[in-house]
């Protein structure tokens, strides 16, 4: 028995101001294509069971394109495939913080299956054991993880093969959030143990791993280059675990860093303008950094040589860490706005209906949104 394991897909993501040619938001259209391109390469494989593990859509209401457009294309994939089983895990994202609001997941399925698209089963509010035939499938959706105290997660013998499905971050990812310890699952118990939440491809025991993200689509999504995106192939019989890698629809790319010390304004704008000469493919995310620029320079940076780079991306985000002056005025910590933002509220108390991530993604987002318009000013 085989199993295709991915996760953290992210269906209706938005970010920065670029629409595609038919008016949706650029990010929102891409990672839609990327969902094709992981669905198409699962298909090629044929597993018998697909997980998926969590964060399927990136917020809680998604816009009718998205819904539409995952409906259609699980659809597709199911009547493909004769209606085998496809399960869903619901993450953090798609989580309501008010059980009576909903989970657009439920439009898929139930625990017991039963929702719009065939042989598709769906856990939201707890930890529970799926009517999957064949195969006992233990799914600890982000709920069940917060109301797990007490409780065994032990296959109970019923089918020969076991899987335990999970959306949460394990203690030993070392994230100032951690959700569980692994021990906690009894990970040598199950045949495998499918994790999402983690957008970086990450295996943590021999049969207990994160798929990661299919796209970029985290706060900082400059830690996961080079990162290979894709999904695991689980062959439950002979415990292989293979990583089938696709490519996301849009490139990132991270150009290597200009030390701007001692460099003018205009010299900045030339080593700016050689450094986007590697930028390659179809309008690209990029991220440019900039260090030592002295402060009074920062302004002479011409506008022109910024405006003609962003035309080639779809997002260009310069990252100028201003020189360190002893006894000088450091106007802003050496990181980033978004980088500052996210620490200002990783250390904040906030109230217990805030949820940190999602405060910081919004933050960042809006940060991003407003550097990416080419005629704003730099500062
Ligand atoms: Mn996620």
């Amino acid at each position: 028995m085989r199993i295709a394991h991915f996760s953290d897909t992210h269906l209706g993501f938005r970010a920065y101001s670029r629409q595609s040619e038919h008016g949706w938001n650029q990010r929102e259209a891409d990672v839609l294509g990327t969902f094709d391109r992981v669905l198409a390469s699962i298909s090629d494989y044929d597993p018998d069971v697909v997980l998926h593990t969590g964060d399927f859509f990136d917020v809680v209401r998604p816009s009718n394109h998205t819904i539409v457009g995952a409906v259609a294309r699980l659809s597709e994939f199911q009547r493909k495939r004769g209606y085998r089983p496809f399960v869903i895990v619901a993450g953090n994202h798609e989580t309501p913080k008010s059980q009576d609001a909903g989970c657009i997941l439920r439009l898929f399925g139930t625990p017991a299956g039963g929702g719009l698209v065939d042989g598709v089963y769906v856990a939201i509010d707890e930890a529970c054991s799926l009517a999957v035939p064949g195969i006992e499938v233990l799914a600890v959706p982000t709920r069940g993880l917060g109301s797990r105290a007490g409780r065994a997660f032990s296959p109970s013998g019923r089918e020969k093969r076991s899987v335990l499905a999970a959306h949460g971050l394990d203690a030993s990812l070392e994230l100032a959030h951690s959700y569980f310890a692994l021990s906690e699952f009894n990970p040598s118990d199950w045949d495998y143990v499918a994790l999402g939440d983690y957008h970086i491809r990450k295996r943590i025991a021999e049969n207990a791993a994160y798929s990661g993200s299919t796209d970029y689509t985290s706060s900082n999504i400059w830690e996961e280059i080079g990162i290979e995106k894709g999904w695991f192939l689980v062959d439950l019989d002979s415990h292989q675990i293979e990583f089938v890698p696709v490519e996301p629809v849009r490139a990132a790319i991270d150009l290597p860093p200009i030390d701007a010390k001692g460099l003018t304004g205009k010299e900045i704008g030339d080593a700016l303008e050689a450094c986007a000469g590697a930028i390659m493919g179809d309008f690209p995310i990029v991220r440019q950094r900039l260090l030592n620029v002295h402060s009074a320079v920062r302004a002479d940076i011409p506008s022109a040589t910024l405006r003609a780079i962003r035309l080639r991306c779809t997002h260009y985000r310069l990252d100028i860490q201003i020189e360190a002056v002893e006894g000088g005025y450091l106007p802003r910590g050496g990181g980033s706005l978004e980088e500052e933002w996210s620490e200002f509220v990783r250390r904040r108390d906030l109230p217990a209906d805030i949820d940190r991530d999602a405060l910081i993604s919004a933050g960042t987002r809006i940060l991003m949104e407003v550097q990416d318009d080419p005629e704003a000013p730099l500062d």
